[in-house]
């Protein structure tokens, strides 16, 4: 064995040897929305939770433009399923990427998906408890670890922390900015009530209490790194902004002290049709210019960045050709898509070489980590593969055992 892994590979052997090592890989996923099973209700699992995901119920308006929004969401989750599957999976084929993930995880599943009524999946899905199904959402998936999306001034999650509970090693925390820093002053009387002395001016002791509100919750969470979705219009430097002032003036420099990556996941264009709720965000082309000032003038932190809009992600990878403290990572939200992976896989490749994090998840369903995995393994396979064919034509010797190391690099490392 350990010759034939170190033995350069033929051309034609390439291909199957990148699939098997990619299906083999135990994947670090760094950005999702599940929750460690100690949060109970927290972590979405099963059928009705796949079928009412937030892509789904988008796609379901668009099939039924007469059903009104308050009408749809007045129906218990159950009939909102069962209106899901009815609507875009037996009247139509379900061929939106969010569509056949769902077809993906029953299948993977071992469960058949040709039916009309849904009480025979939701009987198996009723027979899981929560601790065995991640298990087998893990195994299935072949994931090592995930990286939680954590957010102390939503009650229901901070009653948790606030308990000893046994942290699941599978489950990583992050703590989420949005809800602190965002429309400021709107966070002030949440942040007091959590005891932190802050007041709407941002005055010295209010930035020192925003960042002691960082820090403790960091330390309290273990948390690995520190996450903000932006909108378009964020820019820095931005004299007249709250927003980049708290981000600049707190979050980088906790973020330097704890050693811990800045994520910042920029372009979205939040609700811009409300009656939709989280199906009602959108995107908008963001200003890069401001990734690179901030990469410029923080040279000391580390920025883990994702871009919500395609043109975006070719102008993130030259901008991170420009400072190595720019990691770009993953094909978010509207660009997790087949078609549009392939093409940033190809072009962070060819322009960064290894140095960049191909995919996360997103998923917001523990379920959804067997469909969003398998099916960019499906993709970056293939598109790694071609790499390495490239390379072996030009005389390199690619062996199994580069492939492997190349791999985990790219998919197995936790950020830092
Ligand atoms: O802000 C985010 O982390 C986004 O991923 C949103 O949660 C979004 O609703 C989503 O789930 N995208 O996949
Ligand atoms: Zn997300």
């Amino acid at each position: 064995m350990e010759k034939t892994i170190n033995t350069p590979l033929l051309p034609d052997q390439i291909a199957p040897v990148v699939e098997r090592e990619l299906s083999t890989l135990p994947i670090v996923d760094i950005h999702t929305h599940t929750f460690d099973p100690a949060f109970g209700p927290l972590l979405l699992w099963g059928l009705d939770e796949l079928l009412t995901y937030h892509y789904l119920v988008a796609e379901l308006f668009r099939a039924r433009p007469d059903l009104k929004p308050e009408s749809f969401w007045s129906l218990p989750k159950p009939r909102q399923a069962d209106l899901v599957w009815h609507e875009l999976f037996r009247l139509r084929s379900p061929l939106s990427e969010a569509c056949r993930g769902v077809l993906t995880v029953l299948n993977r599943l071992g469960l058949n998906p040709d039916t009309d009524r849904l009480e025979t999946l939701r009987t198996w899905f009723r027979s899981q408890t929560p601790r065995q199904y991640t298990d087998t959402v893990f195994r299935l998936a072949n994931i090592r670890k995930v990286y939680m999306t954590n957010d102390p001034l939503d009650p229901t999650e901070r009653v948790v922390w606030e308990q000893h509970f046994d942290r699941d090693p599978r489950f990583e925390a992050v703590l989420r900015l949005d809800s602190a820093l965002m429309k400021w002053p709107e966070p002030v009387s949440t942040l007091r009530t959590l005891g932190y002395d802050v007041e709407e001016a941002l005055t010295g002791k209010t930035l020192a209490e925003i960042r002691r509100y960082l820090s403790e919750w960091i330390d309290r969470m273990d948390a690995r790194y520190a996450a903000i979705s932006l909108p378009p219009t964020f820019h820095y430097p931005d004299t007249d902004s709250a927003l980049t002032l708290l981000y600049t003036r707190c979050v980088l420099p906790v973020c330097r002290e704890k050693q811990i990556p800045a994520a910042l996941m920029i372009g979205v264009k939040k609700q811009v049709n409300p009656a939709l709720r989280l199906a009602g965000d959108s995107l908008g082309r963001s200003d890069v210019d401001t990734v690179e000032a901030l990469a410029r003038d923080f040279p000391d932190c580390r920025f883990w960045v994702t871009m919500l809009s395609r043109e975006n992600m070719h102008e993130l990878c030259v901008a991170a050709r420009k400072f190595a403290n720019l990691v770009p990572f993953g094909c978010w939200w509207f660009l997790n898509n087949p078609s549009l992976i392939e093409e940033i896989t190809a072009m962070r490749l060819e322009l960064l070489g290894l140095s960049f994090v191909p995919q996360h998840s997103d998923a917001r369903v523990l379920d959804q980590l067997i469909y969003k995995w398998d099916h960019s393994r499906r993709i970056i396979g293939p598109v790694l593969a071609r790499k390495y064919h490239d390379l072996a034509t030009a005389g390199w010797p690619v062996t199994a055992t580069a492939i492997r190391r190349d791999l985990a690099a790219l998919l197995a490392r936790d950020p830092a």
